[in-house]
């Protein structure tokens, strides 16, 4: 209970792999009060700018409230028959392979453990994947292969013990902030040593003892020369070694590597191999610039050859962590959602497997050959093998590379359904049937996170509309497809107990994944259940894995693998000499629907943008500020440059969040070649190759705005719109200048019959409109020939304010300019934070946060915060 006397319900943050525990307090209107929950063994507490801005993304402005079948409503019972007609109907004319489920790593446990039963035992194909596929195969694939099973071996409670962690590939600080901060606070207090991998520059290597920007795809080189080093210098445990296979081979290979090319100096790499070496405590924590790798299965092995060479493995303090990127990533790959996996770490596979599960289910039919992995499903889409085609919970028309194909693949597709919490999705806008699914704060179920903690998610507010949870629209379905009784579920938490009844079959084929200890969990203890590691078993629950050399491979030991180093697929040259990595910003979650609701975040980073290295825009004739067309093999991409050496020379970085509803220029994957990783099937969605180029536009603009728009493409080929406290802020430009800006700007504006102030020079290309109704500004528009200067913060404030002299574009001198949000919890500007320093000579950013607030809710912009303050010092000490 809290002070209010109303009820706080546990739950978990639906965000990312963290898994942080919240504490929810409805406000009986539909809003919610959310805080970290301070016994969640994850963040105790903490939470990052995306967990403490949830509140501002449960609203239903978006969603979908009711089935929608060919754009129009329809009742519940109609649309469930006409979705189980349709897939029964394609199956019996083309058989259980004709059709295909892309599902999620978002999804709760429950909802995938139905969706996979559906697919794996009752239609009887191995053909559902899930967007974990873009995200988790390579880790996954590395654990098989070294361990014989998919298993995080350490738990979160390693990096307070480690006296080393480094970060490959991995941008912690905002992927996964409260991680980072657990890592801060543990060095401050015991010194922990800090290094990052990472071609770029991130938030993630302030405060690292070592930065060491490698060429992108070159891990493998880099931890085969760490290999060597520690074969020659006497690291190795042999003890250790003799549960293992393979080292011969793996050390040989790791010889043969010596010379290979990783852009690093030979003293960063002594000093990096040395460092490893020297600490007894290593954990090394990896993610999406390992995974996302033509590589990315070698570049696991790699890093896990190192670990079990020298046992340093499932100790405290020790060991590899792969960080899942979504919040049940993890419950995914328990549950069996990717097309070469059963449920409960069983193999599809294998013959003894399969039967058990299908006496299990009491199923009719199992496939028994892995079914189609993501890029490979969605080419069978395009081509027209598969014919109907079930999307829950993902953005595929966005996330998927080469994302237009997969647009017009999803398109053509005779039946396309789509489960979603809105409509408003560029893959939602191509389904024949959309279903409107209940969100995080609305149902009931389990996630596991990335140190293999099962968390209960728990419904605090009603679902609106005829919005129903994801396991109930499956489970419909599969009753209506004729299989009654297998899908005959009315809670989760009777699905819950299958699945750990299942899990005890794997036991007892000696797989880890085993959750038994609950399959007789009652309901009540379900809807009490607190936090807690898996395995579950009457001997044993929790713990790390591999510190006694049991391993899951036949034999019982653990295997190195022979790993050489590869470059990316694709190569750079004349045509393309630009290598594109993509990642994440800190305020944003992927395809944004719901990040983007909340306008403390879109305040961070409000426009799509290319970081590209100075002397590089220098050799291209970009300016800062300046529009860019990206072009590669499969698309083309319009975005705001960025000159920043964050960037190495020849290669360029954009973020992957915005879509056809945010910036329709920039959907980045549209440019991303479907290149995947030969053992994983993930796609290399960081090393594309590209040519960058001025964008020529006619006229450029900047719009604020009381209510949405959507600006026609016809005049506006760059649009890109951000939320923000008063309405929206849209950056355009466009190569068509309208013959009149202020009908334009009505059209745009939606407000015929508003008063309007216009400024227009026609002769130097610049426009100021703005519009006022009943006394209040509902939208301005201000053109110019090259990128327009005026005060966007400022004038963001505006929407719904008299302001007579917005069109000025100006602040009034009085009033000071706080610049763009840095801290989005407080909504802390650059300039204050900057004038705070200057006149107050603060020297640290505790002393900011002691002043102004800045940085001292969720953290999450602290990194920026010391960077800010290095550069000014860094000025200071110059002059
Ligand atoms: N704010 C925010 N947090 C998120 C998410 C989000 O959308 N927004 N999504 C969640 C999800 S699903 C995931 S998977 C995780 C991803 O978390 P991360 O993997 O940390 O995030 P990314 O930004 O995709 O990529 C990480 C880094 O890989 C680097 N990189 C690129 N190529 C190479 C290479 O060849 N070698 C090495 N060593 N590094 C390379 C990039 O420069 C980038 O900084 O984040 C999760 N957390
Ligand atoms: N270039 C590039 N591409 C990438 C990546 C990259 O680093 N670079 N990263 C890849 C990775 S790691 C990932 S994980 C993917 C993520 O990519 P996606 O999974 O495509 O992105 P999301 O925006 O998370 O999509 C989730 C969808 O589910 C909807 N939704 C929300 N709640 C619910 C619910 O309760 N039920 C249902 N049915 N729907 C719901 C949301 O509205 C949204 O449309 O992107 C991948 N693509
Ligand atoms: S780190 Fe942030 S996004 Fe991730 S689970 Fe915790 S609060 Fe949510
Ligand atoms: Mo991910």
């Amino acid at each position: 209970m809290d002070g209010t006397g109303l009820p706080e319900t546990r739950s978990t943050c639906p965000y990312c792999g963290v898994g942080c525990g919240v504490l929810l307090r409805p406000d009986g209107q539909g809003g919610l009060d959310v805080r970290g929950d301070p016994e969640h063994p994850a963040n105790y507490g903490r939470l990052c700018s995306k967990g403490s801005a949830l509140a501002e993304t449960v609203g239903l402005e978006q969603r979908l409230l009711t089935p929608m079948v060919d754009g129009k409503p329809a009742a519940w019972d109609d649309t469930l028959q006409l979705v189980a007609d349709r897939f029964s109907q394609t199956i019996a004319d083309h058989g259980p392979d004709s059709v295909a489920f892309y599902v999620s790593g978002q999804l709760l446990t429950e909802d995938y453990y139905v969706a996979n039963k559906l697919m794996k035992g009752f239609i009887g194909s191995a053909n559902i994947d899930t967007n974990s596929r873009l995200c988790m195969a390579s880790s996954v694939a590395g654990h098989k292969r070294a361990f014989g099973t998919d298993t995080v071996p350490g738990t979160y409670e390693d990096l307070e013990e480690a006296d080393l962690i480094v970060l490959v590939g991995s941008n912690l600080a905002w992927c996964h902030p409260v991680l980072y901060q657990r890592i801060l606070a543990a060095r401050k207090a015991r010194g922990t040593k800090l290094v990052v991998i990472d071609p770029r520059r991130t938030a993630s290597c302030d405060g690292a003892d070592m930065h060491l920007a490698l060429q992108p795809g070159s891990d493998v080189a880099l931890f085969n020369r760490l290999l060597v080093t520690l074969y020659e210098g006497g690291a190795l445990d042999a003890a250790y070694l003799a549960h293992t296979n393979g080292f011969d081979d793996a050390l040989n290979a790791a010889f043969a590597d010596s010379t290979a090319p990783c852009g690093l100096t030979e003293d960063e790499i002594t000093a990096f191999c040395n460092l490893w070496m020297g600490t007894e405590k290593v954990v090394t924590i990896y993610s999406q610039g390992v995974n996302q790798s033509t590589s990315g299965s070698d570049k696991v092995n790699a890093i896990l050859n190192c670990h079990l060479a020298t046992g340093r493995i499932g100790t405290p303090g020790c060991g590899p962590l792969s960080v899942t990127g979504q919040p049940n990533a993890m419950g995914g790959r328990e549950v069996g959602g990717l097309a070469n996996m059963l449920a409960c770490h069983l193999d599809l596979e294998n013959a003894d497997h399969r039967t058990a599960v299908r006496d299990f289910w009491q199923a009719p039919q199992m496939p028994h050959a892995a079914g189609l992995k993501a890029v490979d499903m969605f080419k069978a889409v395009g081509d027209g093998r598969i014919k109907a085609l079930w999307i829950i919970h993902t953005n595929p028309a966005v996330s998927m590379p080469e994302a237009g194909a997969v647009r017009d693949a999803i398109a053509g597709c005779p039946f396309t359904v789509v489960s979603d919490i809105t409509a408003q999705t560029d893959t939602a806008r191509l389904a024949d049937v959309l279903l409107p699914a209940s969100a995080w704060a609305e149902k009931d179920g389990t996630v596991t996170n990335s140190d293999r903690t099962i968390s209960r998610q728990r419904s605090v507010l009603s679902a609106p509309g005829e919005a129903r949870p994801d396991w109930d629209i499956l489970s419909e379905v599969g009753r209506r497809m004729g299989f009654a009784r297998a899908f005959d579920y009315t809670s989760p938490g009777e699905i819950f107990r299958e699945y750990a009844a299942l899990s005890g079959i794997a036991g007892q084929f000696g797989r880890d994944f085993d959750i038994s200890g609950f399959a007789d969990i009652s309901d009540s203890d379900y809807i009490q259940l607190a936090p807690v590691r898996w395995p579950v078993t009457p001997d044993r629950t929790g713990g790390r894995f591999f510190a006694d050399g049991a391993y899951y491979h036949g034999d019982g030991k653990a295997r190195l693998l022979p790993v050489t180093w590869r470059p990316p697929a694709s190569e750079t040259g004349p045509r393309f000499p630009y290598r594109l990595n993509t990642g994440r910003l800190r305020d944003q979650w992927h395809t944004m629907t719901r990040t983007a609701l909340s306008q403390r975040l879109s305040a961070h980073l409000p426009e799509p943008f290319l970081d590209i290295h100075p002397e590089d825009a220098a050799a291209e004739g970009i300016d800062a500020s300046d529009l860019v067309e990206v072009t590669s093999r499969t698309g083309t991409c319009i975005l705001r440059a960025r000159l920043s050496d964050t960037v190495q020379r020849g290669q360029v970085f954009a973020p992957m969040h915005w879509t056809g509803e945010t910036a329709p220029s920039a959907r980045i994957d549209t440019l991303v070649a479907a290149m995947t990783d030969p053992v994983s099937g993930q796609p290399e969605s960081k090393a594309s190759v590209v040519a960058v180029r001025p964008y020529k536009a006619a006229w450029y603009g900047f719009a604020v705005s009381r209510g949405d728009l959507a600006p026609q493409a016809e005049y506006a080929a760059y649009w890109a719109k951000a939320r923000t406290h008063a309405g929206f802020r849209t950056e355009l430009a466009g190569v068509e200048i309208p013959q009149d800006w202020e009908a334009e700007a009505r059209r745009l504006f939606a407000a015929p019959e508003a008063t309007c102030v216009a400024l227009i020079d026609s002769a130097r290309g610049s426009a100021r409109i703005v519009l006022h109704e009943d006394g209040v500004l509902v939208g301005a528009l201000f053109v110019a020939a090259s990128p327009v200067a005026v005060m966007r913060d400022y004038l963001a404030t505006l929407p719904g304010q008299a302001a007579p002299d917005a069109v000025t574009g100006q602040m009034p001198k009085d009033v000071p300019n706080p610049g763009p949000v840095l801290c989005s919890c407080f909504g802390v500007g650059i300039n204050t934070i900057v004038t705070a320093i200057e006149t107050q000579g603060l020297m640290s950013v505790e002393a900011i946060g002691a002043a102004l607030g800045a940085g001292t809710n969720c953290g999450s912009c602290r990194p920026e915060i010391a960077e800010l303050l290095r550069n000014l010092h860094a000025r200071e000490a110059a002059e």
